[in-house]
């Protein structure tokens, strides 16, 4: 029996997509702007904000503040730090934006009540240069909290699944999606679009399969909503080439930059080695990123994934070696036992605060980490256009800092007319983070209001039979599965559909082998991503017989089709660059060495969603600073 489902149909003017970091951003800066313009806003997300997006279970640190006030750094060094870091391909203006902007954003996290350490004389913690040392459990819910009430509830919509973005006339004028909860489809009309739906998850093969499923060091439930969106809206995407692979304690994903930077620990292999010092002359011939300081967190990868490779694993985090050395360095063995304890408990909160499910394993494997060392590991690929990937939309730089190729009138908005993008979203900005995530919300939320007043974009007229077509192809996935379902004695296996889960695993695992996965140890090639496109046209093909039991299996059915398209676009990416930039996130080995002459460039990728066909291209890159 095909299901009713009924049609609610939201107009809008500012239309905001997610309810991450953002999205938060966007709402209390929208919300402000809004009012003093007579503007609508609207904001759409799957989940429940309070605990939605990357940094659900909280987070112990603020990766990006630049201390510009007090003259800790200029916004040129953080623009130096950035292009460095992702080997001189980065786009100076936005990172620059971001940059003057995002201590005011940490100063607003602070008053609206979360704890930032603070030192003797009162001046925030850091755990390094950029980082800043927080209490960060209940994160989430006080920037969410912030947002809703600057919105009020009624402007909030939850656990709304985005599937697709209405374009008109080549402006995006809204979206559709369907409630996870009811039989609910929505249809959005809205003036302006901002697109923050976060990264991808779940892409590529995790090392935890089976007994670990959905263990991940980024939030699972991140799967390409952003990348399909833009993707399928037209946009221009950038940098769909540049993944991130984080190094992470093995198995349970803990953060590693606290003991990096904070406690200043070693990572050494089996044997005691220190690869970062050990495999130092590799360095050079990654110059001149490669030479500075900090070394480069693909470099950084690269070294110790030589190591392992070479057989000398496992990788060990040197957790009780650091933790006695900072407490030796107090003056009496008194003081020294307090320090000592004092560390300890740093050292768990670190993971209660942000990756609870570490703290767990330690619990479980007896571990303390004042008397013993931890694995840590690559992890498997993601796209996060705001930590230390860069994967995301093209969008217009700030009128006073970008050059005339990188600005098109309204900042963060992308090729598409009245769609914009922030936080992973965006791309060619990295390192954002957090609070850079929410102060590009912020700006991407005031360009889109001056967008709707200057531009005064007409009410979309998507007509009732589009809305019916886009509504059949939504849900389509419960009547296949209702249709078929007793054709055979067990549902899962059945000829005529694929369940999502069968899906994911079949995108995995031509992900994994074919464009450099764990198990390809991260290496790839012309003809392997070649042989990729291929099975990755005949799944798509059959990505139209996902079928769904139920509301919840119809979002998971979506997310592997957002999944789809980004891995489709990291493909096309990787095939175009005929070079290799980031050992140690992947491995051209077709063409093993770095090309400054010819890519030192970005690549660009447009989508005709009408032809199904991909267009790729190299942009220039300007140094500004
Ligand atoms: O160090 C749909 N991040 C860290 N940032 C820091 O500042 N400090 C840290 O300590 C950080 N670490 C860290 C971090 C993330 C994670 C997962 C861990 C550790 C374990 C990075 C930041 O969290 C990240 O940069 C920002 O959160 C990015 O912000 P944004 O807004 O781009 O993404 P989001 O917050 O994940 O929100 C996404 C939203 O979209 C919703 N959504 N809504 C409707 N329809 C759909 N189809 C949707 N799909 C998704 C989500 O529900 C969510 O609301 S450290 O260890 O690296
Ligand atoms: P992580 O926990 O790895 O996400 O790191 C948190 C922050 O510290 C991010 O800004 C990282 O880029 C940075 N970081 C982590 N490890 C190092 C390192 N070894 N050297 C320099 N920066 C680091």
């Amino acid at each position: 029996m095909p299901q009713a489902f009924e049609t609610v149909e939201v107009q809008t003017d500012l239309l905001i997509l997610g309810g991450g970091m953002a999205a938060c951003g966007a709402a209390v800066e929208a919300a402000y702007w809004a009012k003093k313009n007579g503007v609508k806003v609207t904001l759409v997300d799957k989940a429940a904000m309070d605990r939605s997006g990357a940094v659900a279970m909280g987070l112990s640190a603020i990766n990006q503040y630049v201390g510009l006030k007090d003259g800790q750094n200029t916004m040129k060094d953080y623009v130096d730090y950035v292009r460095n870091d992702l080997m001189g391909i980065t786009r100076e203006d936005l990172v620059a934006s971001i940059a003057r902007h995002v201590d005011s954003t940490v100063h607003l996290f602070e008053k609206w009540g979360l704890p930032i350490w603070k030192d003797k004389e009162g001046g925030y913690v850091h755990e390094g240069r950029w980082q800043l040392m927080i209490n960060g459990e209940s994160y989430k819910i006080i920037v969410a909290e912030a947002a809703k009430n600057a919105l009020g509830p009624e402007n909030i919509i939850e656990r709304v699944f985005i599937t697709k973005p209405l374009v008109e006339g080549g402006k995006c004028v809204g979206a559709v999606g369907f409630s996870v909860r009811e039989n609910k489809f929505y249809v959005f009309k809205a003036k302006a679009v901002v697109c923050a739906m976060g990264g991808a998850v779940g892409v590529f093969k995790p090392r935890s399969t089976g007994e670990g499923a959905g263990r991940a060091w980024y939030p699972p439930f991140n799967s390409g909503a952003s990348a399909s969106f833009t993707i399928q809206a037209g946009a221009e995407m950038t940098c769909q080439e540049v993944r991130f692979i984080p190094v992470r304690f093995k198995d349970a994903y803990g953060p590693v930059g606290a003991w990096f930077l904070l406690f200043k620990s070693a990572a050494t292999t089996a044997g005691g080695g220190n690869y970062m010092m050990e495999r130092r002359p590799e360095l050079n011939n990654w110059a001149p990123y490669g030479l500075v300081k900090p070394v480069p967190a693909n470099l950084r990868n690269y070294l110790m994934m030589l190591d392992v490779m070479e057989g000398k694993g496992p990788v060990y985090m040197q957790t009780a070696e650091a933790i006695q050395k900072i407490a030796d360095s107090e003056p009496d063995p008194k003081a020294q036992k307090k320090k000592l304890k004092e560390l300890e408990s740093e050292a768990w909160e670190d993971f209660l605060d942000m990756t609870i499910s570490q703290a767990l394993l330690w619990a479980a494997t007896d571990t303390q980490p004042e008397e013993k060392p931890s694995e840590i590991a690559a992890a498997e690929p993601y796209f996060i256009g705001s930590h230390s990937g860069a994967s995301g939309a093209w969008v217009s730089g700030p009128k006073d800092i970008a050059p005339p190729e990188y600005f098109w009138g309204y900042e963060n908005m992308t090729t598409v007319k009245g769609l914009f993008a922030a936080g992973d979203a965006s791309g060619a900005s990295s390192h954002k983070f957090s609070s850079g995530s929410c102060t590009e919300g912020r700006i991407a939320a005031k360009s889109a209001i001056r967008y709707i007043v200057k531009e005064k974009p007409a009410a979309p007229s998507i007509d009732g039979g589009a809305v019916e077509k886009l509504k059949a192809e939504a849900i389509a996935p419960l009547a296949l599965y209702d249709e078929h379902c007793n054709k055979t004695t067990d549902p899962e296996v059945n000829p005529e559909y694929i369940l999502p889960r069968m899906y994911m695993m079949r995108l995995q695992k031509l992900m994994d082998e074919y464009a450099g996965g764990v198990s390809a140890q991260f290496t790839t090639s012309e003809a392997m991503l070649k042989k990729g496109l291929d099975f990755m046209k005949l799944l798509k093909e059959d990505s139209e017989k996902l079928a769904a039991r139920n509301l919840h299996e119809l979002m998971r059915v979506w997310e592997n089709r957002h999944r789809t398209d980004q891995a489709d676009a990291h493909i096309q990416a990787m095939l175009f660059r005929e070079e290799t930039r980031w050992p140690g996130y992947y491995f051209r080995a077709d063409k093993p060495k770095m090309d400054e002459a010819n890519w030192k460039v970005f690549v660009n990728l447009t989508y005709d969603p009408a032809k199904g066909e991909w267009a790729a291209k190299k942009v220039p890159i300007k140094t500004i600073f």
